[in-house]
């Protein structure tokens, strides 16, 4: 199951006490301090794993607390060290501390590590405590406590372009089509219900990721329909494809529909209604979208921008959109790269 959002609570382990003893030798009754130091507590580590797709088991899996350090003992000997806690999560996770909202990392790299909660260090012995003035220190410190927080755990796919528009509109289809991925697809709105993510290829050479996420409606940063919760997945994509349906009779224009959808993209953020977009007129084989196609490609010239016509049945217009998508990714790299 897709889950994408988990709150745990975490503990970095307590420091080992250290240790008060004295060591009795038969030549020497008298001995001297020999109590060791406490182990430090493990750490709780979250670390990205690109095999990974959810944050289900931490859903059910709420409380993580690393080892603690083992007491210090006599003959000096320091208490064992706790190991660490190392917690697993998708790439593309941002972790936050519930209390205070900060962001304590955005693991987006597979192996990337953060230290969420440190473990306490370990107590010292009474042998450190032995000095020119006190020879025989009764004293030994206690372990730290390990550190406690509540995280907020939030996935946000790593994709660097998303697929969006209304519902039934045919995003599922055309991931189905072009890439790897293999979405559920249905002829009634809100087939998809959660994201995913397609490797697709332009050429022998290139490709991209692509995320498929559920189709958006007016009003949904109102919380009409599925909402708005899901664009957070496609927060980190360079380009937005988007579709629009071309078979749903010229009363429901499909112009206003285009626009109701960047409404609600603005609503989300006015990063992601800033997103450059490539917009793709979809299921043209279908007997009357012939004419809606002419009508909206002349209608997105006036607003200057250009369309691409395609349909997943017959393939017609794929490969150009893919070579379009590829093409527009180089430039706002090399955009980017420029702007330094
Ligand atoms: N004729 C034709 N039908 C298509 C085409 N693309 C998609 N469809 C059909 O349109 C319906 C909806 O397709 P989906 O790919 O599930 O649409 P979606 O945009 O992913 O829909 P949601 O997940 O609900 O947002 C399905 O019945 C598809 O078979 C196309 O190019 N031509
Ligand atoms: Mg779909």
């Amino acid at each position: 199951m897709f889950v994408d959002e988990a709150t745990i609570y975490i503990k970095g382990g307590d420091g080992g006490r250290g240790c008060l003893s004295f060591a009795h030798y038969r030549q020497n009754p008298k001995g001297g301090p020999d109590g060791g130091d406490g182990g430090n507590g493990g750490s709780v580590i979250i670390e990205a794993r690109s095999g990974m797709n959810t944050l289900l088991d931490l859903k059910y899996h709420t409380h993580n607390i690393a080892k603690r350090g083992e007491h210090g003992k006599g003959k000096n000997k320091t208490g064992r060290a706790g190991g660490d806690l190392i917690i697993g999560v998708p790439s593309g996770t941002v972790a936050k501390d519930t209390e205070t909202g900060e962001m304590l990392a955005d693991l987006t790299e597979d192996g990337q590590q953060v230290v969420a909660a440190s473990g306490g260090r370990g107590g010292r012995g009474n042998t450190r405590f032995k000095s020119s003035t006190n020879q025989a220190p009764r004293i030994a410190e206690d372990g730290e406590p390990g550190e406690e927080k509540w995280l907020h755990l939030e996935l946000k796919l790593m994709a660097e372009v998303g697929l969006i528009g209304c519902p039934n509109a045919g995003k599922s289809t055309l991931l189905a089509r072009i890439s790897s991925a293999h979405p559920r697809i249905g002829d009634y709105p809100f087939t998809t219900l959660s994201p995913m993510v397609g490797v697709v290829k332009a050429g022998d050479f290139e490709s991209f990721l692509a995320a498929d996420i559920p189709g958006l409606i007016k009003d949904a940063h109102l919380g009409k329909g599925l909402g708005i919760k899901f664009l957070r997945h496609i927060e980190r994509t360079e380009l937005l494809v988007h579709l629009v349906d071309m078979s749903e009779g010229s009363k429901d224009d499909p112009l206003k529909r285009y626009h109701e959808i960047n409404r609600e993209l603005r609503c989300f953020s006015t990063a992601l209604g800033g997103r450059e977009q490539i917009v793709a007129a979809t299921k043209i084989d279908l007997p009357r979208a012939g004419e809606l196609v002419y009508e909206f490609q002349a209608r997105m010239d006036d607003e200057g921008v250009e369309v691409y016509p395609i349909s997943s049945v017959t393939g017609e217009g794929l490969k150009e959109l893919a070579y379009a998508i590829m093409n527009r990714l180089k430039r706002l790299r090399e955009a980017r790269v420029e702007a330094g």
